[in-house]
């Protein structure tokens, strides 16, 4: 990676609460870069660099100042927070009043002053930072709750601008959202921009109902249309994706392929292979499916030469205090159900606290029979996708949640409520015992929609919405 190279104003950027590479601080005291591999970035990649694109946000360590630099064509415009505002704003405002909020308080929001004060104070540095670099008439896209006000505020300090505001959760139901005491102020600052993306229709119809109800917007017959302050706003579903081919690809080179007979080896060759794979979050509904698999073994309708289950949970918010506790119990409940039903040599649940290599984590949804994905709420959910695009073999069985995003368009999945621990339990079943037909059947159909549906389609059909010709990849 290269730096210093000089920096000029961008015809489109990009905000998002991080820099798409992180800053590492080394043993001996000196830093450098490393590349976060997002499928956002690989998403709006190339239309950022064919355009001179920036990319304003944190490089992810506090109380640091980095000069903007250049990489391969790619501006980056880090922003500095402090450790205060990292606990405040980020893991304090952020992660744990809107992400439970808007997660159908899932767990229970904390709602603090001085929080919302660094929100208010963070989002008007990131508008500032954005009115600095982009050029007169730029495009301007905004990513995910932790900039909600940015819109508004960057209207204000350059009208010229082209705003669009990209919500990677769900926007929350009326009377939800109403609990939050700065409920006005968030619909204005996201009523600054020319265009508000949602993953669903749901959320957008939330978000229309709101507009009217908190911050006197009007509306006519168009439901994708609010007129607010003299401006339209429009509103759209914009249903993210993946790099599906490219995932697809990969499940397919040998060094993979050798890991799928090498895992199922060091497993013990069990009939069946039952995977979770999460951000360890409350919201991804990991206690929902060990209950489910439990109850199986303790009810003798499976037994561990019939199944094992793996959960891969990446790191997360380790300092949230929801976190911590939500982390205990999980451990406790695979402890529970080794300590009943494994051998020695033969654990019931294999459980791995890490994040894994994407080579890896192919071979693990190809060595699966059943994928788990059961999340309470969940504005997309990118790992059901990813499972499918690795299924080049048309095999495996998905059992998702309704309550995802991803579930209005992957409706040939094993569908289920996470609520419902017997309907789990009998989802599980059911697709242990899937016949062979039906389940490729299911797999066919899903195929076609996650590799038709990527991420680079996703990115142009928001662009274009907001106004931007976007050329289709070679
Ligand atoms: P997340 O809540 O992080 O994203 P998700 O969409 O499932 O959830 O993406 C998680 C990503 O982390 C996937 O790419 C997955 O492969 C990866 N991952 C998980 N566990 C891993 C492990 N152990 N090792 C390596 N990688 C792992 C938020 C919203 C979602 C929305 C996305 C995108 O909460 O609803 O789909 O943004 O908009």
């Amino acid at each position: 990676m290269t730096s210093g190279e000089p920096v000029t104003a961008a015809d489109l950027v990009v905000v998002a609460n991080r820099l798409p590479v992180d800053l590492e601080r080394h043993p001996d005291g000196s830093t450098g870069w490393k590349r976060s591999p997002g499928g956002l970035v690989t998403a709006l990649e190339p239309t950022l660099r064919a355009r001179e694109g920036a990319w304003v946000g944190w490089p992810g360590v506090p109380d640091v100042d980095v000069d903007p630099f250049s990489e391969d064509g790619l501006s980056l415009h880090p922003v500095r927070l402090s450790a205060q505002e990292v606990e405040q704003y980020y893991e304090g405002f952020s992660n744990a009043t809107l992400w439970p909020l808007y997660h159908d308080v899932v767990a229970q929001p904390q709602f603090h002053r001085h929080w919302w004060r660094s929100y208010t104070t963070v989002n008007q540095r990131f508008a500032e930072a954005v009115a600095e670099v982009a050029a007169p008439g730029a495009t301007v896209w905004v990513q995910d709750y932790q900039l909600q006000l940015v819109p508004g505020r960057l209207r204000e300090l350059r009208p010229d601008l082209r705003i669009g505001f990209f919500l990677h959760i769900p926007f929350p139901p009326v009377e939800l959202f109403r609990q939050l005491p700065w409920r006005t102020r968030i619909m204005e600052g996201l009523l600054g921009a020319d265009l508000v993306g949602f993953h669903t229709d749901g959320g957008l119809r939330n978000f229309h109902w709101l507009a009217q109800e908190l911050a006197g917007a009007t509306t006519d017959r168009d439901p994708e249309l609010i007129h607010h302050g003299g401006r339209q706003v429009r509103l759209g579903a914009f249903p993210i994706s993946i790099d599906s081919k490219q995932l697809d690809q990969l499940s397919r080179t040998d060094g993979v392929q050798a890991r799928v007979a090498e895992l199922r080896e060091e497993l013990g060759n069990p009939s069946h292979i039952v995977l979770g794979v999460d951000r360890l979050d409350y919201t991804k509904g990991i206690d929902v499916r060990l209950r489910a698999f439990h109850e199986l073994l303790e009810e003798e309708r499976i037994s561990i030469e019939d199944a094992v289950m793996i959960q891969l949970a990446t790191p997360s918010r380790e300092r949230v205090e929801h976190y911590k506790q939500m982390r205990d119990d999980i451990e406790l409940s695979v402890g529970r159900i080794n300590g009943e039903f494994s051998r020695v040599g033969h654990p019931a649940v294999h459980y791995l606290h890490r994040s894994l290599p994407r080579e890896e984590l192919a071979a693990f949804f190809l060595v699966s029979d059943v994928m788990l994905v059961t999340p309470l709420r969940d504005g997309m959910n990118l790992v059901a996708k990813e499972y499918v695009a690795c299924r080049h073999d048309d095999g495996g069985v998905l059992v998702l949640s309704e309550f995802t995003g991803a579930a209005n368009e992957l409706t040939s999945a094993l569908l289920v409520n996470p609520h419902d621990t017997d309907g789990v339990k009998e989802a599980l079943y059911a697709a242990l015992t899937l016949d062979p037909d039906e389940a490729v059947k299911r797999m066919r159909t899903l195929r076609r929609q996650v590799l038709d549906h990527d991420v680079d389609r996703w990115a142009r059909s928001f662009l274009e919405a907001l106004g931007l010709e976007v050329a289709a990849p070679e």
